[in-house]
């Protein structure tokens, strides 16, 4: 990895207007991380441009810089581009993009990567991107100032689910600590992405609680939100659901937890399980063409969640 940080760098030192991007719906993770780059590329003089498919949720525009991120490029001249979290170059979903013929460094912690970059740094055992992008600004000697470190503190919270995931080990920890000390606020950031909820929303969440189901012969706890469920919810946010299916995940007899929903005319997915219990849920998500980490994956697929005359549920 250091040969890989160096040569990042290097690209990074020799261009100057650098194009910022990640796979569609920002998430805190690759957001932050994205983020955290693009202040210390403005704080040495250098253009960086932030394109994200779909914007910030709200539930993330607390995040320093986030106001300067926009959904699409223009007409400006790129000479490097820094994607987030994508395992392939598609999952950005902006062929105007993806069009561009410029050097690309790929930055990501999904196992499935396919490494499209012209550096790839790219670690599974990570924790998160955050947490990457942390030893990188450590390894290039980069100033973590009080609005990096909680770009990158929102990254390690939000992909650790605060600190209670298997995927936090002692270096996630240490660089939490560092980033602290740096100024980032842990609880405030607690506070934004996992404790505010709306009435309509926690309402919604104890439907799909309601709407939880445990097969005791296949081990596996699921719950369904229907159009019908969601029509008495009212119009809800896209992050609505977000760490639901964690919540769904605390049986511990469970192999894994599977919470789909209807959103429009697509059938989203999530699922989750715990390391100790053996099952890698992104095999399951790219069975339905998505994918993720052996414990949190997910999938997208066109189609209706509908229950035949026996009870079973199908995607039509
Ligand atoms: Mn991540």
């Amino acid at each position: 990895m250091q040969q890989n940080f160096q040569k990042a760098k290097e690209l990074i030192d020799r261009s100057y207007n650098i194009l910022l991007t990640m796979h569609e719906r920002m998430d805190g993770d690759d957001g932050g991380a994205l983020l955290a780059i693009t202040h210390h590329l403005k704080s040495t003089g250098k253009q960086a441009v932030c394109a994200i498919k779909k914007g910030v949720p709200p539930s993330l525009s607390f995040l320093p810089g986030s106001k300067h991120v926009r959904e699409d490029i223009g007409e400006e001249e790129f000479d490097l581009l820094v994607a987030f979290g994508c395992s392939d170059k598609n999952r950005i979903g902006n062929e105007k993009i993806t069009g561009l013929d410029i050097a690309a460094i790929n930055i990501d912690h999904h196992p499935d990567n396919t490494n499209f970059g012209d550096v790839n740094l790219v670690d599974a055992g990570k924790s998160s991107v955050a947490e990457l992008v942390y030893d990188f600004f450590k390894f290039c000697k980069w100033q973590i100032n009080k609005d990096v470190a909680t770009c990158l503190l929102t990254g390690i919270i939000t992909d650790t689910g605060s600190f209670m995931h298997s995927n936090t080990k002692t270096s996630t920890l240490q660089a939490a600590a560092d980033l602290m000390r740096q100024g980032a606020l842990a609880n405030k950031i607690i506070k934004h992405t996992y404790h505010s909820k709306s009435p309509n929303i926690l309402k919604a969440w104890g439907k799909a609680m309601e709407n939880s189901y445990y097969d005791a012969k296949h081990k596996v706890i699921f719950s369904i939100m229907t159009e019908d469920d969601l029509k008495e919810t009212g119009k809800l946010p896209q992050a609505a659901f977000d760490g639901f299916a964690v919540t769904l995940n605390s049986v511990p007899e469970a192999k894994f937890a599977m919470f789909l929903r209807q959103e429009g005319n697509i059938v989203k997915g999530s699922l989750r399980s715990e390391s100790y219990k053996n099952v890698d849920v992104s095999k399951i998500a790219k069975l339905f063409g998505g994918g993720g980490h052996k414990q949190a994956a997910g999938f997208s697929i066109p189609g209706r969640l509908t229950r035949d005359k026996n009870g079973k549920w199908k995607i039509e």
